[in-house]
């Protein structure tokens, strides 16, 4: 899959500003700073679509993208940035809580993590709440070009055993830095919509 002509379509801080069209939400989960904004920039071959920063907490309001109006690229804020005030942080976990309890479109949650590190307890606790929701979810060991290549599958084994033991989840690495990993990530997004 190739996007031709991805748009930035709005940035909602409500679920009355959410599209209300039934194209497919493909919603970029994980805390952050760990790369969410990057993954989509790096998927559609563009720099700065989704704004990205090297400071934690770039993403305060949850916005869309629409990819060839095929489906929606959906970047939300990330959670855990101990910089945030408690009640901004609070905020941002309500508005994630929103987007995924009310938007009935939601075809694929893509959950990132860094592959380097052990999951976070908010990484648990939100790896818990989308298993309870019961929504197809693939997970994405994210900043691979920071571990040697030979380690990669074994980090990501790790994560795995750890977070998903019973392996019903995938988990895949990858890399915006060196735009590694992206064709075996893009065809399993694809996969989802031949379902
Ligand atoms: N080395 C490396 N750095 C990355 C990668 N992906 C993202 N980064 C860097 O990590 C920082 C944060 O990236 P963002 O894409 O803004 O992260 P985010 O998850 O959208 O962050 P929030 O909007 O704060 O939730 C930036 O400095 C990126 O350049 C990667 O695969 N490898
Ligand atoms: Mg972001």
């Amino acid at each position: 899959m190739i996007i031709k002509n991805p748009e930035f379509k709005i940035s909602a801080v409500s679920p009355k500003q959410y599209p209300q069209d039934d194209l497919p939400q493909v919603v970029l989960v994980g805390k952050s700073n760990v790369g969410k904004s990057s993954f989509i920039n790096t998927l559609v071959n563009r720099k700065n679509l989704a704004r990205t920063s090297s400071e934690p907490g770039k993403t305060r309001q949850i916005n869309f993208y629409n990819m060839d109006n095929k489906f929606y690229f959906v970047d939300l804020p990330g959670y855990g940035y101990s910089k945030m005030s408690k009640a901004e942080q609070e905020k941002v976990g309500s508005f994630i809580e929103q987007y995924l309890q009310t938007s009935k479109n939601i075809a694929l949650i893509i959950f990132l993590i860094d592959i380097r590190h052990k999951p976070t307890e908010n990484d648990k606790l939100m790896y818990d709440y989308i298993f309870k929701t019961n929504l197809p979810c693939i997970v994405i060991a994210n900043k691979a070009d920071k571990i040697a290549i030979t380690k990669v599958d074994e980090y990501v084994e790790n994560l795995q055993k750890i977070l998903n033991p019973l392996k019903d989840l995938k988990f895949l690495p990858f890399s915006s830095e060196k735009k590694i990993y992206t064709e075996k990530v893009l065809e399993n997004i694809v996969d989802f919509f031949k379902k």
